[in-house]
């Protein structure tokens, strides 16, 4: 089932149900806020002081970050770029069986967008929602001029306690450590003891997301770069949207172009940046049924 929902305040999602999973996806941003098989915990964090307001971005789910990740030269522009502010436009809705459902989204250039990045584009996001989650963000230039895009999928995972959770995929691999700006190399797994902020590069394999109930394998295309991030204790604290305990409670893993991996789209050409999300079942005590977010 794919119903078209409206919260009193204006704020519009896209809901479906079909008989292997439910999702939620907001109008504004095409944000992905709530995904979980059937019977069993949401894959997504998503916060339980964010707003579903208009103009603000949802904390959780998939934020799109585009067409610039992180911040923008010019400090007036907003941080992870537009796309995840704008509305966008539903385009279509297919059933394509009682355990698939496929949604379209599409966004493009209005005078707004020009003004703060000067280029016609069209924005192509599709959703299929099945036992397995994929996500496909496609960038079309519609300009007659090239240009350059960073971008995330800026996935936050839901974990039993950060404490428990292992990242594997990543063993030496370089990476820009956002919060020193140098350059390093990982040693090892990614586990979390302290604030993480890192765009690893060169990463060309699967990564799996080991929680104690679960394993997350993260499948990526068109794309050699991924950021991982917990804001730990004080940072959580400053973040907007986000109770002081939330970091105990999600990682995100972007599947991203982003710094060296930013790409350049010549005219009436397209980038495609796709994530692919399987997970093994949950052992049955962690079968539950899903919540449901309270304001939505
Ligand atoms: O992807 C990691 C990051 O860039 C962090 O530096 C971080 O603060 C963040 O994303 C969340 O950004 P936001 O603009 O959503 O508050």
């Amino acid at each position: 089932m794919i119903t078209h929902k409206k919260l009193p305040n204006g704020f519009e999602y896209i809901e479906i149900k079909n008989r292997a999973a439910e999702a939620k996806i907001a109008l504004q941003g095409a944000h992905l806020f709530h995904y979980a098989r059937v019977g069993e915990k949401p894959l997504l964090w998503l916060s339980e002081v964010s707003d579903f307001e208009v103009g603000k971005a949802i904390r959780g789910g998939v934020p799109l970050c585009w067409p610039w990740f992180g911040f923008n030269e010019d400090k007036s522009l907003p941080q992870h770029g537009f796309a995840r502010l704008s509305l966008w436009e539903f385009a279509s809705g297919d059933e394509v069986d009682d355990k698939t459902t496929t949604l379209n989204f599409k966004l493009s250039y209005d005078e707004k967008t020009l003004k703060m990045w000067h280029y016609k584009f069209l924005l192509e996001l599709k959703i299929i929602i099945s036992d397995k989650l994929t996500m496909e963000l496609k960038t079309v230039n519609l300009d007659d001029k090239i240009f350059k895009i960073s971008q995330a999928l800026h996935t936050y995972f839901s974990v039993s306690h950060i404490s428990d959770v292992t990242i594997k995929g990543l063993d030496k691999k370089p990476y820009l450590d956002a919060l020193t700006w140098k350059n390093e190399l990982q040693k090892g797994d990614v586990t979390f003891d302290q604030e993480i902020d890192r765009v690893y590069q060169k990463v060309e394999d699967e990564i799996v997301l080991k929680d104690k109930n679960r394993e997350i394998h993260i499948k990526n295309q068109g794309s050699s770069s991924v950021v991982v991030w917990n804001p730990w204790i004080e940072k959580t604290s400053r973040m907007s949207a986000m109770r002081d305990d939330a970091y105990k409670h999600f990682v995100c893993i972007e599947s991203a172009n982003a710094f060296d991996d930013a790409r350049v789209i010549k005219s009436l050409e397209t980038h495609s940046l796709k994530a692919c999300l399987l997970y093994t079942s949950p052992s049955p005590r962690d079968r539950t049924r899903s919540r449901m977010p309270s304001s939505a």
